[in-house]
Parts: C-alpha cells; structure tokens; sequence
C-alpha cells in the first residue's frame, strides 16, 4: 500500500515573524487533511512555529543541520538544537546547499546520519542539472546521488527523499510526467534492492515548482508520495491548496 502523502514546505530564507501567522493558518487546516504537512521555515522561526502547531497535525522542520554533535563550528546548528526547539524534520542537501556550499553527498550522509542521532527524520534532496539531463545521464547521476547520500540505518521513519530537478527549482518549469515517473521508478528500484522493505515504504517526494494548479497531476505519478514545496508555501492558500490535491 502507498503510503500517506507527505507535504513539506522550504520557505528558504524567508519569512520573520509576521509569516507565522501563515503557518497557524496552516495548522488551523490541517485536521482536515488527509496529508502529512511539515513546514521548514528559517532557524530563528523553528521554536515559535514549534509552539504554534504543537497541538495540530503540522511538524516543523529545519533546512540543514551540521554533522557534528557540536563543538567550534561558529555559526553552525546542530542537529540536536533542531530538536531541542521542536523540530522534528530537517531539509538535508537541498541544491542550493549543494551548489552555494559544495555540500558533497558524503557530507550530506553524515548530516542525516546526524539527524538520526537526534532523532530527526531527514528530507534528503537529490536533483541533476539541465546539462546532466540534456546528455542522457539524469537517472544515472540521480541514483548515484541517492546511494551517497544515504546512510546505512535510513528507514521509512526517519527518512524522505526529494526529487529535485535542478533546473525545475523556481523556474515554473515542471518535467513531463513521464520524467518524474521514470525518476522515481529508478529510485524506488535503488532504495528496495539497498534497504529492502524499508526502502520500499521510504517516501519519495518530488520538487520544483510545484503549486496548487499541477499538484494533482504530480500526484498522480506512481511512486510519487508528496512534494517539497518552495514558493507555493509561503502563504497558507497556495501550500493548503497543494495539500488538498494530495
Ligand atoms: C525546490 C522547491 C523547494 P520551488 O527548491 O525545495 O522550490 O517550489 O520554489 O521550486
């Protein structure tokens, strides 16, 4: 059986804290959903989201955490922090990590492997770019992505996977169908022959520009168990919009 639909929202660096009153929103709708939604804004925003959606469905999440316990890493959050503000999902490799950061996947491994320690369930992002894509190697390098990113001890529990095509992150441009079903095809095959049942159940998100009028069509895409959403979940109309399709 599928899975029920998970519904994370990146807010990216943005939002103080006016734009809780987006995420309450959210949660005041949530009751009525028959979705997972978890909602990642800003560091500074987690513990106040955290007290705000405490007695609803909605989980808060962050958009990184380091892969060390702690220590001298000025700047830096570590997993256990995440936790202990209320977190209890963290974004891990997101592209735009990956290309500002040159976060290999081997660090992105360690980061989850952290969140696990902490208790976390990780959203891992793996994507190819255009030019990967143009030259007929998307699946390859995805996978390849995907089997370096993930360490050993990810379950259905405490971990997601987000399809992230690189050139579909708010560009408005969206892959044919077929594209994402091949994709996530690929990745299940990959996650079921490492994980086994595990990896059978692991939710497999898509994103990149993803929004309330091509949701349902997205869904629909076989082995596709929700979306990570940037844009469209800043505001609650557009992110429920997209929940409701799920
Ligand atoms: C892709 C996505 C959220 P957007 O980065 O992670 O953003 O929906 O704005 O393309």
């Amino acid at each position: 059986t599928a899975p029920r639909k998970l519904i994370a929202g990146n807010w990216k660096m943005n939002g103080v804290g006016a734009a809780l009153a987006e995420i309450e929103a959210m949660a005041a709708a949530a009751e009525r959903l028959s979705c997972d939604l978890v909602l990642c804004p800003a560091f500074t925003l987690i513990e106040r989201a955290a007290g705000l959606v405490r007695d609803t469905p909605v989980r808060i999440g962050a958009q990184d955490c380091h892969a060390q316990p702690a220590g001298a890493f000025t700047g830096d959050i570590s997993a256990d922090m995440l936790a202990d503000a209320g977190a209890s999902h963290v974004i891990i490799g997101h592209s735009e990590r990956r290309m500002a950061y040159a976060e290999a996947n081997e660090q992105v491994a360690a980061k989850a492997l952290a969140a696990y320690r902490a208790g976390l369930t990780a959203i891992i992002c793996v994507g190819e770019t255009e030019a990967q894509r143009d030259a007929g190697r998307a699946l390859d390098i995805v996978v390849a992505q995907l089997s370096a990113s993930l360490p050993d001890g990810a379950t259905a529990a405490n971990t997601a996977i987000a399809y992230e095509p690189v050139w579909a992150i708010g560009t408005g441009r969206v892959p044919a169908e077929a594209q994402i079903a091949d994709m996530h095809a690929a990745m299940r095959q990959h996650l079921s022959a490492r994980f086994g049942m595990e990896g059978g159940q692991m939710r497999l998100l898509y994103g990149g520009s993803v929004k309330a009028a091509n949701a349902a069509d997205i869904f629909a895409v076989p082995h596709v168990d929700g979306a990570l959403v940037g844009g469209a979940s800043l505001k609650a109309a557009d992110f429920l919009g997209i929940a409701a399709a799920a």
